[in-house]
């Protein structure tokens, strides 16, 4: 570029920053390194807000989950081929998910990697990148700048929302521009994620599914609380009068104590129903696939789905009634040509539900209230459900096997957005990106309730957690393994268990070499006392609970899946 002597000039940092923020991009989560170390020293300077991360994985997973919370796209920003590796599990998961995301890594030189003479880091990184996102860019002239970054929201946002790759040859970021070309160069993205309302004639095919209804469901997924259309969703289920089922991070989008909640009868209302309208949630492994003894009778059930994804519809049974587009807009239409139709349930339907969940719920509530020592999960997360119920701003996170089933069952969520867990694949270590980011995003405590396995995946970022002051107390429930501490070893020899750790390890400690407050407690008395103080000081807390190693179920609710051998020998 030929720039006139004494022009005032910008650079490739500079407008890539200047990109982001002309989108109300404000925040990054960063590992820093050869070469975009000054990029967030720059990105800084310039007043965005910069998480600095310990690992890159942890980095990815609070950006995708800030997508999740904000509906704009998190950004992920790391060094090359391992950093860029590292945050690749995120941006995949963030994909999974439906989570919109967009991973900045920086790269080697291209005609280095290109022609394989093995530069610093070398890694054909987009290509890596493709199978793994919804869309990859790779940016080479600092004047592409503000049409990479356009593209790289519209495809994070737009449709079914998803995971975006950007890679950043080190050296496009010290080209240089002239200001004002620069400036002119960058694009700000008008409605990056257009309604997408659903054709007439599909709404009517609905209705006439739900006029014929007598035992109706409404499935509410994580992609109706992604949409925040929280009004209209509540007003369709108090409108059509139908139970509704939260799968797991939909929990509190209506409260989990609402009259029309099914949660507690879950086998009754996924075997019974007659009518399914699947609300921004797919009929994937969650829910055996809409198939099988947990469903029913074979082909006794009809399906209305709503999915901003067309491909979505068939993809593992029957869609009686399509609805595509986004959630807000479907379930509008849906509501507006309800009113004329009488839709309302039979009472002795909604009483049968009804009956189920209250008997679920004093058995369950039987349960939490035992003080044994040991605790077990029951009594632990009792004292968790109460904290939530006085705080409902608070901000669940949740992660492990057991730890993760049960507090889904026991702790209700009362607000929207206010759970978040691991998600579409199952994935442990989302715990402490996931905390960073809910109280990076909304300012409002949190809670983060994990197995001690699935903590070891993320442990280190309460250091992190500790250097920004964020409000986040984590409980670990320690019952000294994977699913149970007391694990057998099969081969009999010295070595542990291959699911056990440490007995009794200290992750309180951790918390406390980084400045923030630690605790070890054994009683749910002890316990509600350490998150209490820990929620009213919103100091980074690490609660350390004893749970006993004997209470946990192999894989929590999910054992059935486990292959089993056919040869018996141990
Ligand atoms: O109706 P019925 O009678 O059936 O009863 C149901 C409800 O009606 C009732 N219910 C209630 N009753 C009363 N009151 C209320 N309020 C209420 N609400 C509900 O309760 C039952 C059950 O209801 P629920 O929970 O809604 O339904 P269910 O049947 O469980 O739902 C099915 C599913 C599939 C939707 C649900 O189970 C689900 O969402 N599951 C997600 C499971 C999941 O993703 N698990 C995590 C993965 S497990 C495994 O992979 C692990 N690994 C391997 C690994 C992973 N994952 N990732 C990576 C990167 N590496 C390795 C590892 C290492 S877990 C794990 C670590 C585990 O150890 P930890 O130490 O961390 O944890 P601990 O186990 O605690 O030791
Ligand atoms: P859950 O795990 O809660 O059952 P899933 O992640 O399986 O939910 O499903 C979420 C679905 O929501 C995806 O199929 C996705 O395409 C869809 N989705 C995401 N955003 C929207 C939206 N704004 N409107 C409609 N559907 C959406
Ligand atoms: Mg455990």
């Amino acid at each position: 570029v030929e720039l006139e002597a004494g022009a005032e000039v910008t650079d490739g940092f500079h407008l890539l920053i200047d990109a982001l923020k002309l989108n109300d991009i404000t925040t990054i989560y960063n590992v820093p390194g050869i070469p975009i170390t000054d990029l967030g020293r720059y990105a800084q300077a310039q007043g965005m807000r910069v998480i600095s991360f310990r690992h890159e994985q942890h980095a990815g997973y609070a950006a995708s989950v800030a997508g999740f919370l904000t509906k704009k796209p998190g950004v992920c920003m790391t060094v090359s081929a391992p950093g860029f590796m590292n945050g690749l599990t995120a941006l995949a998961n963030a994909t999974t998910n439906c989570w919109p995301m967009i991973l900045i890594s920086g790269s080697s030189e291209r005609e280095i990697v290109d022609l394989a003479q093995g530069d610093y880091e070398e890694m054909d990184q987009l290509a890596m990148a493709r199978p793994f996102c919804k869309a990859a860019y790779r940016l080479n002239h600092a004047e592409d700048i503000g049409i990479a970054v356009a593209r790289a929201i519209r495809s994070a946002v737009s449709g079914r929302p998803g995971g975006v790759y950007l890679d950043i040859p080190g050296a496009m970021l010290g080209q240089v521009m002239d200001a004002a070309e620069g400036a002119k160069s960058l694009v700000k993205v008008i409605d990056p994620a257009p309604r997408q309302t659903p054709a007439p004639d599909a709404i009517a095919r609905a209705i006439g599914v739900m006029k014929e209804a007598k035992r109706p469901l409404i499935v509410i997924g994580k992609g109706a609380a992604y949409d925040q259309s929280d009004e209209t969703v509540r007003e369709l289920v108090e409108k059509s009068g139908y139970p509704f089922l939260p799968m797991s991070m939909a929990k509190g989008l209506l409260p989990d104590t609402h009259p029309q909640c099914a949660a507690a009868a879950r086998s009754l209302v996924l075997k019974d129903s007659d009518v399914v309208i699947m609300l921004g949630a797919r009929i994937n492994w969650l829910l055996s696939h809409g198939k099988g003894k947990q469903w029913g009778e074979p082909g006794g059930k009809r399906f209305i789905q709503i999915d901003i994804d067309a491909q979505e519809m068939d993809s593992n049974v029957e869609i009686a009634a399509p609805l595509v587009g986004d959630v807000g807009s479907c379930a509008r239409a849906l509501i507006d040509a309800m009113e004329s139709e009488g839709i309302a349930p039979p009472k002795e339907w909604l009483d049968l539900v009804h009956s189920k969940a209250e008997a679920n719920m004093e058995k369950m509530a039987a349960r939490l209230q035992n003080n044994n020592i040991p605790m077990d999960y029951h009594a632990a997360l009792g004292v968790l459900k109460q904290v939530i119920t006085e705080q409902p701003d608070t901000i669940l996170v949740n992660e492990g096997a057991n730890t993760l089933d049960l507090a889904r069952s026991i702790i209700n969520v009362h607000k929207p957005r206010h759970r978040i867990d691991v998600g579409t694949w199952g994935v442990m270590g989302i715990g402490m990106g996931a905390a960073i980011a809910a109280a990076i995003e909304t300012g409002k405590p949190v809670l983060a309730v994990e197995g001690d396995s699935a903590f070891g995946f993320c442990g280190m970022e309460v250091e992190t957690i500790c250097r920004y002051k964020l409000p986040v107390c984590v409980v670990v429930f320690n019952n000294n393994g994977i699913y149970r501490g007391d694990g057998e070893n099969w081969g009999g020899g010295d070595d542990p268990a291959t699911t056990s750790f440490v007995p009794d390890a200290r992750y309180d400690k951790m918390m406390e070499a980084f400045g923030g407050v630690g605790a070890w407690v054994t009683t749910p008395d002890e316990l509600r006392r350490a998150v209490n103080e820990a929620l009213a000081s919103g100091k980074p807390t690490l609660v350390n609970a004893a749970i006993d190693p004997a209470a946990g179920k192999e894989s929590g609710n999910i054992g059935n899946l486990n292959p089993q051998s056919v040869v018996a020998q141990k």
